[in-house]
């Protein structure tokens, strides 16, 4: 899959492309990431991309010219046919979520727009963003944050880019539920066992001890999530 990222910052987002998971599936052609620096292609000739707002108010606007070409630029060259989604990251837009996340990784080429200051000339957001995406109820100072919280998301649901394919499937909020308590050695630790269930080697009896971890988790942290799980009926009468 390969991400386009359109920034004023690109700097902020070539690091996180190096690094851990993401970095070994760049390193090993699965993904990619171009940060494409919107400044890059103004017609300014003081490299200028914002101005003020028409009717006032606070702050400075992204212009729609250097945000446009920058996206024509990308889209030419990807030279996709059909539709190629341009994501905005915005706090004004419903908020994202691990089942976006997984629709998204379906996708061959995506296009992340990261906006600064007041905004982005509503103009030019009606001509090429596809989807508006928030990553919670909380204001950030410009869209590369989000953008990478996005990008890191989305592209763990990628074939190939988690090592271990089970560990996309058994985490935390698959069917709605929370991951179960994890331990490794030793046995021991300041005075606390490991579940002794864990050392049994019966692998029934961890599965069933996990589900019920899962969900009594699920019910303590997060009960708004617990609604929506996929409990069975037996489940439902214990836990609901
Ligand atoms: Cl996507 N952008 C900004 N600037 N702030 C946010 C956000 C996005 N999501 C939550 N807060």
């Amino acid at each position: 899959m390969h991400f386009y990222i359109l920034t004023l910052f690109p700097d902020m987002i070539r690091q996180i492309m190096h690094t851990s998971i993401i970095g070994r599936a760049v390193s090993h052609g699965i993904l990619t990431f171009e940060a494409v620096n919107i400044r890059d292609y103004t017609a300014d000739k003081h490299k200028k991309v914002d101005d003020y707002p028409y009717g006032g108010g606070a702050g400075m606007v992204m212009q729609a010219q250097p945000v446009y070409d920058a996206w024509k630029a990308v889209m030419d060259r990807i030279g996709q046919e059909g539709g190629v989604r341009t994501i905005y990251l915005t706090p004004q837009a419903p908020v994202f979520g691990q089942k976006m996340a997984k629709e998204f990784a379906k996708e061959q080429n995506l296009i992340l727009l990261c906006g600064h200051y007041e905004g982005i000339d509503e103009r030019v957001l009606e001509e090429i963003v596809t989807d508006y995406v928030s990553i919670g109820d909380y204001v950030l100072t410009g869209g590369e944050l989000p953008a990478m919280v996005f990008a890191d998301a989305v592209a763990r649901m990628v074939p190939g880019v988690l090592t271990n394919e089970l560990s996309g499937s058994t985490e935390s909020l698959e069917g709605n539920l929370l991951e179960y308590p994890q331990y490794s050695r030793p046995e021991e630790w300041n005075g606390k066992k490991v579940p002794s269930v864990l050392l049994s080697g019966n692998h029934a009896n961890v599965d069933a001890w996990r589900r019920e971890q899962s969900i009594r988790r699920t019910a303590d942290r997060r009960p708004d999530l617990l609604a929506q799980a996929d409990l069975t009926e037996k489940e439902q009468k214990i836990y609901l």
